[in-house]
């Protein structure tokens, strides 16, 4: 908490400055930031889980109370309307009174409709920033996320505060204790509901409050990339694990993946030389490296490794050329983190949003920018036996090249991704997965 408020100042300090700089590219006076609402599911009177507008949330870690809204200009103290009903069946937040609530000139809302009392009157000279657009409407706003505010303010958000470095560092050890005890709960020889169940309860998060729905899977469901049902029953042998899970502080979240395998077999191997892929390409991740390079580079290394391992008979580079990695390796490398798991801004060239796709053979790659300190990534990469891939492979002219026995030996073990989260700085790489102890 210390750590959070030590840094807060220069967090609001640096917030104001590309508001008020956003605001001039407009030519208007300010942002009116809606937290959101409660989404109601269709012919049902119950909810879907409140998810909050990242553009709130970037401002202040107040991530679970809809109806609340900011107005922001860049040079005065920001004003917080937070909605605090008098309601007897939902727990109601307690009025705020942390570290960040003197940062803003608190106006308290009971009733989520009277809201445009609080809201500036000239609604012409602002933009609604959120996602009910017939509630930005209705208030009055006419422009609701400009491109051009947009654009700037995610272009920006890649660079971190060091309170946003200081969540992303608690939001890591958070998730490291989850993955301690899904190795534990694997080792032990449970299900992968089971294992999601002990993740979840060493992170004392719920369902609903980790950053993205995690990936547990045993034996050949991993390589299902994202193996988002988790089988109740544990399998007879469970052979090998892999898990891709996160957790969230203040709303900043991390994404670490691990994979095991129960014996020291040769999958066991193939861990071990993908491990040092992770950390080899972390290496590359420097300031003025190009994120693609490292994409790139991964290829080479899963190429080599499936000559190493005999899965095919022919030249990494010849396996590069040929497009055979990408069987095993179909996504990207990784891409940025922070308020969002794949955080935004990885497709724009510069702050006027001019777009940078990746390369039409590369069409999974979420990042296309020049690696800055500051900027905080994932890297991981993966090799995986999925069925219908290979299947392709198989059918094509290439599958000479393919030593079958081989992979059909590996293939029970589904797949391999180990990803790290790395805050980039001038002079070094802050590897926070691995700096907690995670191997
Ligand atoms: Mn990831």
């Amino acid at each position: 908490m210390q750590t959070f408020s030590a840094h807060y100042a220069s967090h609001i300090e640096e917030m104001q400055k590309r508001t008020k700089e956003a605001l001039v590219r407009e030519g208007i006076d300010g942002l009116v930031i809606h937290s959101g609402q409660s989404k109601r599911m269709f012919l049902d009177d119950n909810n879907y889980p409140f998810h909050v507008n990242p553009q709130f949330k970037a401002w202040l870690p107040v991530i679970d109370n809809p109806n609340c809204w900011l107005v922001v200009n860049g040079v005065d103290k920001p004003k917080l309307i937070f909605y605090r009903p008098k309601d007897f069946w939902h727990k109601v937040p307690p009025e705020p009174n942390d570290y960040w609530a003197a940062y803003f000139d608190i106006v308290l809302l009971t009733q989520a409709d009277a809201v445009e009392k609080h809201l500036p009157y000239d609604k012409a000279r602002y933009a609604y920033i959120g996602e009910y657009l017939e509630v930005a409407r209705a208030l009055g706003f006419d422009l609701v996320n400009p491109d051009r505010v947009l654009h700037y303010l995610h272009y920006y958000r890649a660079y971190k505060t060091d309170y946003e470095m200081a969540c992303m560092r608690q939001s890591s050890e958070i998730a490291v204790a989850g993955h301690r005890a899904a190795e534990a709960a694997f080792r032990e020889g449970l299900s992968e509901f089971d294992i999601n169940q002990a993740y979840l309860r060493a992170t004392r998060l719920g369902d609903n409050q980790v950053p993205y729905n995690n990936i547990v899977a045993l034996n050949e469901n991993a390589a299902i990339l994202h193996n988002m049902v988790t089988d109740t029953d544990a399998p007879e042998h469970a052979r090998s694990f892999l898990i891709d899970a996160g957790a969230t502080c203040n709303g900043f979240a991390s994404d670490i993946t691990r994979t095991y395998s129960r014996e020291q077999d040769r999958f066991a191997e193939l861990i071990a030389a993908m491990d040092k892929v992770t950390l080899d390409l972390i290496e590359q991740l420097k300031p003025g490296a190009k994120y693609l390079d490292i994409h790139l580079s991964a290829h080479q290394h899963i190429g080599r490794l499936l000559t190493e391992f005999e899965i095919i008979n022919m030249s990494p580079q010849d396996a590069v050329e040929k497009e055979i990695t990408k069987t095993f390796f179909p996504h990207g490398i990784g891409h940025f983190l922070g308020l969002q798991v794949h955080d935004v801004g990885g497709h724009i060239a510069d702050d006027r949003g001019t777009p940078n796709p990746p390369p039409q053979e590369h069409p999974f790659l979420r990042n296309m920018r020049t690696v800055e300190a500051r900027q905080v990534f994932t890297i991981e990469p993966g090799l995986y036996f999925i069925d219908s891939l290979l299947a392709d492979l198989r059918s094509s002219p290439e599958s000479k090249y393919v030593n079958w026995n081989i992979v059909d030996m590996f293939k029970p073990f589904g797949g391999i991704r180990i990803e790290d989260n790395i805050i980039v700085h001038r002079d070094r790489n802050e590897n926070m997965t691995r700096e907690l102890g995670l191997q």
